[in-house]
């Protein structure tokens, strides 16, 4: 069933779909900068299980999409696509190892929604970069997404009566590496995101600096899905009145990823 428009004036959107992908082998050779060694895959496979057990807890369809073995980072499936409540976007992602993962996902895509629009060189897009609050949508200008990208998203954005906006990032790899929006004016952020001006509207729950892994949580309809390990965090977003489901991400921890990027929830 395609998307249906959706209220965007809602304080809240309710998210009804979620595509994700199992993890490939591969996976042990993905892109990573953390310097904690390579993924043992048996156990990332569990690990993806487990997410998924949570997600299915939050009154969502999944939609799990087989391993891609020739794309070792293609469980991250939230960077070659953006799915807004209008359109669709097949991004074309920054790293040159991960730029065929937007063909990859297209079929998905279509499969949901009418308005499939693209990301074309020389622009390039994570979606990781992307933080929708509402119909404005952040776009970080990062070593993945450059300007050109950022600005064609914004074009999109407008042809279907949303906003976007950039966030220029200094430290870290996505903008939603170091954000997470959880709604009602929510704002979890870590690091150079404290304190950035664009953001002081919002309710800024500070993640401490040696749990600012935890800054990469997903809201999906009244439930917060955070990575395990990180009881200070856990504890400002439980006294937010969230339900709060922990997963171990440790094996995605490794190549750079954490829960926001395994799932497009829309
Ligand atoms: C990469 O470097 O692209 C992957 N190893 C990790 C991607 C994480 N995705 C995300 O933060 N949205």
């Amino acid at each position: 069933m395609k998307v249906q428009r959706q209220n965007l004036n809602k304080a809240e959107t309710m998210f009804k779909h979620i595509i994700a992908r199992t993890p490939c082998p591969a996976l042990v050779d993905g892109l990573s900068e953390a310097g904690m060694g390579k993924p043992d895959y048996e156990k990332a496979m569990e690990q993806h299980n487990d997410y998924i057990r949570a997600l299915q807890t939050c009154g969502v369809d999944i939609t799990l999409l087989p391993p891609a073995n020739d794309h070792p980072d293609s469980v991250f499936v939230e960077d070659p696509a953006l799915c807004t409540p209008y359109c669709a976007v097949i991004t074309r992602p920054g790293a040159d190892s991960r730029r065929n993962e937007a063909e990859l996902i297209a079929p998905a895509l279509h499969r949901f929604y009418d308005n499939v629009e693209r990301i074309i060189a020389p622009g390039t897009l994570d979606a990781g970069d992307v933080m929708q609050v509402g119909s404005h949508y952040y776009i970080g200008k990062s070593a993945r997404t450059n300007d050109e990208g950022a600005q064609q998203l914004i074009v999109i954005l407008e042809k279907y009566g949303m906003t976007g906006s950039i966030v220029t990032l200094e430290e870290v790899l996505h903008l939603k590496t170091g954000l997470a929006y959880l709604e009602n004016g929510n704002l979890l952020a870590a690091g150079e995101f404290v304190t950035k001006p664009e953001f002081q509207q919002y309710n800024i729950v500070e993640v401490p600096v040696d749990e600012s892994y935890a800054a990469n949580c997903i809201w999906v309809n009244g439930k917060v899905i955070m990575p395990s390990g990180y009881p200070v965090t856990r504890e400002k977003v439980a006294r937010l009145g969230y339900e709060v489901i922990e997963v171990d991400t440790s094996e995605f921890q490794k190549v750079d990823g954490g829960v926001s990027c395994m799932s497009l929830r829309f």
